[in-house]
């Protein structure tokens, strides 16, 4: 039996929106469930961790990666590596539908054939921030950049060229999808101290999936 009522939520909940010149967001593009099953292997192989910085503070939030390499800091610098450096194996695979779901979005986007080699998996506790940055250290700024929004909702904030001063601000839902390229590629961005949701107790944490072509 067709449900009805979830179809139509979907034909009216799903859009794509250009928040900020080059970023668009795609909302509720992706049903998280099986992401979330998708990432207990590789968690259990490379789990969450926080690392230490060239500041010289551990990250507010944890970490880790799949694919072909993996975006971590230690107190000199912030690298891609194609070896965990926890247990000095290579990286989890990227699951085959973390890889359609990235190409996917960018496609919606105006970005054909996109294929990362990397996926930053973030994991936000209420309370925890992702304080201003640039994605720089990647080797070719002319890909974009796709982010999925898995769990609690985050405030998302986009800084511009410097990197303070909020030039626009707005949720990310649980299956929302961004994709970021072109102009934007290398705006100042970050996400505000995660909020718990009253009405689902249950809900203790957002993860978010950034996918890149680093190499
Ligand atoms: C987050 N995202 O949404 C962190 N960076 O939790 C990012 O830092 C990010 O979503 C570059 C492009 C898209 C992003
Ligand atoms: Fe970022």
């Amino acid at each position: 039996m067709p449900n009805y009522q979830s179809d139509l939520f979907s034909a009216l909940s799903d859009s794509k929106e250009q928040i900020y010149p080059d970023v668009y967001r795609l909302s509720r593009f992706t049903k998280t469930d099986k992401l979330h099953k998708s990432l207990g292997p590789i968690l259990q192989h490379s789990p969450f961790r926080k690392m230490m910085t060239p500041n010289g503070h551990y990250t507010n939030i944890a970490f880790t990666n799949c694919g072909e390499y993996g975006w971590v800091s230690n107190k000199v610098r912030y690298q891609y590596l194609d070896k965990d450096p926890l247990n000095n194996q290579p990286w989890p695979p990227m699951p085959q539908i973390f890889k359609d779901l990235a190409a996917n979005a960018a496609l919606e986007a105006g970005y054909s054939h996109f294929m990362p080699d990397s996926c930053l998996i973030n994991q936000y506790l209420i309370g925890s921030k992702l304080g201003s940055h640039q994605d720089k250290n990647e080797k070719d700024f002319n890909h974009p950049i796709v982010s999925v929004s898995i769990g609690l909702t985050a405030i998302f904030q986009i800084y511009g060229k410097t990197r303070s001063g909020i030039k626009a601000q707005f949720p990310l839902y649980d299956g929302d999808v961004m994709v970021w390229g072109d102009s934007a590629r290398l705006m100042y961005h970050g996400v505000k101290s995660l909020t718990a949701a009253p009405l689902k107790p249950n809900l203790t944490q957002r993860v978010n999936l950034t996918f890149r072509k680093s190499h």
